[in-house]
């Protein structure tokens, strides 16, 4: 599938640029360092909807070797592991209506894009997310593994905090993309706010149709890349542990 660039409309393009603008206004000290300079590096310095060959692949691949693949929505454990793996990240081509500014649920190409691509320019992160997808390939077939492999990248690549020097940021893509969550997510004394440990994602499951109740919050993507190992293992044993008490109750 490829992005077909003149089937947007000039709705289309106005829908983008009211997305972006209003993003760019919120996110500046909001937004981790490394998505600041990835939104520069990666293209999107215009307002236009990103062409994903001519605008962010002839960028981002020099930078971390990463590319955008374009998908028709939300695809199937496997494939999305797969491309990852091969450091193909899938974006939705597809954009959402006027109606829907604030929050959708279903991922769309300014989630996709604007929320993810940037931080694709981080060489920790993208490290991260390739050892990540190669966990999950080795588990592909087990849903339980894959259940706490997502609750992971939900509360990292989805919905993850940084503190950096400055303040605690935002490197979540879905936080990044959404104007509501992204003052949420920092600035709300409801949510709470916990150091990023392995076996608590691993084990947290998450809701989908509202902002989070908790976040998770890195002390630098390198600390992300580094806990890969002890991602493996965590699971590994959890894993265990659950066939062992499936075993005790079935016996
Ligand atoms: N497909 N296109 C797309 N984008 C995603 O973010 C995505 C997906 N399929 C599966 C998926 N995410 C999640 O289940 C992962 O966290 C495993
Ligand atoms: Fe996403």
């Amino acid at each position: 599938m490829n992005q077909d660039y003149s089937n947007y409309s000039p709705d289309d393009q106005a829908v983008w640029r009211t997305l972006y603008e209003r993003q760019m206004e919120l996110l500046p000290g909001r937004a981790s360092q490394a998505y600041m300079d990835g939104i520069l590096a990666s293209g999107f310095p215009d307002v236009r909807i990103p062409d994903f060959d001519r605008m962010l692949n002839l960028r981002l691949e020099p930078i971390t070797g990463w590319r955008v693949v374009a998908v028709p929505g939300l695809i199937g454990n496997r494939e999305f592991f797969e491309l990852m793996a091969d450091r193909q990240f899938p974006a939705t081509t597809w954009l959402r209506s006027r109606d829907q500014l604030d929050y959708i649920q279903e991922p769309d190409m300014f989630h996709d894009t604007f929320g993810h691509v940037p931080v694709l320019t981080n060489q920790h992160f993208c490290n991260f997310l390739q050892d990540l997808a190669r966990i999950a390939l080795s588990h592909v077939e087990n849903e339980e593994a894959i259940e706490m492999i997502a609750r992971l990248y939900w509360y990292t690549v989805e919905f993850g905090l940084i503190q950096e020097s400055e303040g605690l940021r935002i490197y979540g893509g879905g936080i990044l993309s959404s104007p509501g969550e992204t003052v949420y997510a920092l600035e709300s004394p409801i949510p709470k706010r916990e150091p990023y440990d392995v076996a608590t994602l691993l084990q947290t499951p998450y809701v989908i149709d509202r902002f989070q109740e908790r976040y998770f919050v890195i002390d630098s993507y390198e600390q992300l890349y580094h806990s890969s190992p002890e991602i493996e293992a965590k699971l590994e044993e959890l894993l265990v542990v659950s066939s062992q008490q499936w075993a005790v109750g079935s016996s």
